[in-house]
């Protein structure tokens, strides 16, 4: 059994309460290890712990943060094989998917902000015939919060924790407790690269116990979360009276646009991603298929008949392209909507059963599954499943597919694919979504805004967009 401890002052402690939680392995269906379950003794330790390290960490210079970071990069890079390991055995996702995406990706957001914040600049601005000059500072917020989810662990705890200590920031940080093993390891990463004690806190448990004391710890300026719309939605609730600071990226269900003029093999390629990569547990996924109606019946028998060649199987097998869904409430959510979908709701077209791999007989396997739906009213194109489940639907018209595409409560991404530039212009600016991929899928620039509308969020992260969330700004007028 692995136990997994906290990480605090830059120490592995046990929780002061001796209470733990299992820890599941998805595609064999048993616990592995054992995970605090902090309370908010933790969390204050924690927190103590990171309001010490403040006042050194935010006057380091830009160099030494940059040096400190890039190093951290440098140590998940020579990790990357032992980091993947991990993800795979504690999410189920494809050891090959952890290996070219997560875990790189990891690397990259430390690398991304060690940079980044030595171009990110303060503002003046010359009151001119007034005899004054104005400056914009921006400052370290304190002691912020980071809170993740499950889908992409170490790749979306990283993509907070970068930016806010980058910034000068010291942090609490919780990963989700479905997926704790790589930000567990993560802070042997952050020793070893000399990351001073306190700049850098994990603590692991349960979202209503321990994320629960974070959020309401008054104290604690800055929460960055990721994770489902209603827990959003609950955060914001709680921080609001207490003027904290807040980003949220939460939900999608997110509309794959297909007009016959597209190069047709590539998108049918990138659909089959878009689709299915890390079973569908993204939250840019393109879970609503629009295709146009000309070539709808073409579109539907390539695209099943690739999907049918997808291996869903165990994650460490090299051939694996689907591995375990995350966890077994999750595989009876996604499933429970397959099976509830009536014949006046849609077809199914192929997929929608669990499967049984050898070896891994208790695991969370289900097949890909695409449903043709009749009205983008129903629930299956409504709700976000966050699972291996695709809809299709045909149409007709622009104005019809844009309106369907945006009549869903979320606006985190959208894919369109066509060739036709006018039509490319015209519905980028008119679907509500924070971002639009036009004939490409997940293609991100470290750079570019991140974040969505409507229930899919508030506030963006990337780039300058994070470290101007993660430093408050402070205007000084001198008069001369
Ligand atoms: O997420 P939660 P869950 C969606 C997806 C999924 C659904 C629920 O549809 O089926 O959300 O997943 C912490 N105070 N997404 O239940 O609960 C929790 O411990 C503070 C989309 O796993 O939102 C974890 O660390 N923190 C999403 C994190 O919040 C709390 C990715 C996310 O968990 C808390 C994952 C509380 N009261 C799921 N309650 C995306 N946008 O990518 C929970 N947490």
């Amino acid at each position: 059994m692995k136990k997994i401890l906290n990480y605090i002052d830059g120490e592995f402690t046990a929780p002061i309460q001796n209470n733990w939680i299992e820890n599941f392995n998805p595609s064999k269906g048993e616990v592995y290890g054992h995970i605090p379950n902090s309370t908010k003794e933790d969390v204050e330790k924690a927190y103590q712990a990171a309001q010490k390290a403040f006042p050194s960490w935010s006057t380091t210079t830009l160099n030494q943060r940059h040096t400190i970071l890039s190093k951290i990069a440098l140590l998940i890079e020579e990790n990357l094989e032992n980091l993947a390991q991990a993800e795979a055995l504690d999410n189920g996702k494809p050891l090959s998917l952890a290996k070219t995406i997560d875990i790189p990706r990891a690397s990259s957001n430390f690398k991304f902000f060690a940079n980044a914040i030595t171009q990110f600049s303060s503002e003046a601005h010359e009151s001119i015939g007034k005899d004054a000059i104005n400056i914009t500072l921006r400052e370290s917020i304190g002691v912020v919060a980071c809170i993740s989810p499950w889908n992409l662990p170490l790749y979306l705890f990283t993509w907070k924790i970068a930016p806010a200590i980058a910034a000068g920031n010291c942090v609490v940080a919780k990963p989700s407790e479905i997926t704790p093993m790589t930000a567990f390891l993560l802070g042997e990463i952050c020793n070893k690269a000399g990351l001073p004690n306190g700049v850098l806190n994990i603590v692991h448990g349960l979202g209503s116990i321990t994320g629960q004391a974070i959020i309401e710890h008054p104290n604690i300026k800055a929460i960055s979360f990721t994770g489902g719309t209603s827990t959003g939605a609950h955060i914001a609730r709680i921080a609001a009276p207490l003027f904290k600071k807040l980003s949220l990226e939460l939900g999608g269900k997110n509309p794959n646009i297909i007009f016959s003029d597209c190069d047709y093999d590539e998108m049918l390629e990138t659909t089959v991603r878009s689709s299915f990569a890390n079973q569908g547990q993204i939250c840019l996924c393109g879970s609503r298929i629009f295709v146009e109606a000309t070539i709808f019946e073409k579109f539907k028998k390539d695209f099943v008949k690739k999907v049918s060649a997808l291996k869903v199987g165990d994650p460490f097998c090299s051939k694996t392209d689907i591995g375990a869904l995350v966890s077994k409430t999750h595989l009876e959510k996604v499933k429970s909507y397959i099976d509830s979908t009536g014949e006046e709701t849609g077809k199914l077209l192929f997929g929608g059963k669990k499967v049984n791999v050898e070896n891994n007989e208790n695991g969370y396997f289900l097949q890909p599954t695409i449903i043709e739906v009749y009205d983008n009213k129903c629930r299956l194109n409504q709700e976000e499943i966050f699972g291996p489940l695709v809809t299709i639907m045909p149409f007709n018209t622009e104005e019809e597919v844009v309106q369907m595409a945006n009549d869903v409560k979320y606006g985190l991404s959208a894919t369109l694919w066509t060739n036709n530039l006018n039509r490319t212009m015209k519905l980028t600016k008119q679907l509500h979504s924070g971002i639009v991929w036009v004939n490409t899928w997940l293609l991100r620039d470290l750079r570019t805004p991140f974040g969505g509308k409507k229930a899919s969020g508030v506030g963006r992260e990337g780039g300058n967009e994070a470290l101007r969330f993660f430093t408050e700004p402070k205007n000084i007028c001198i008069k001369y």
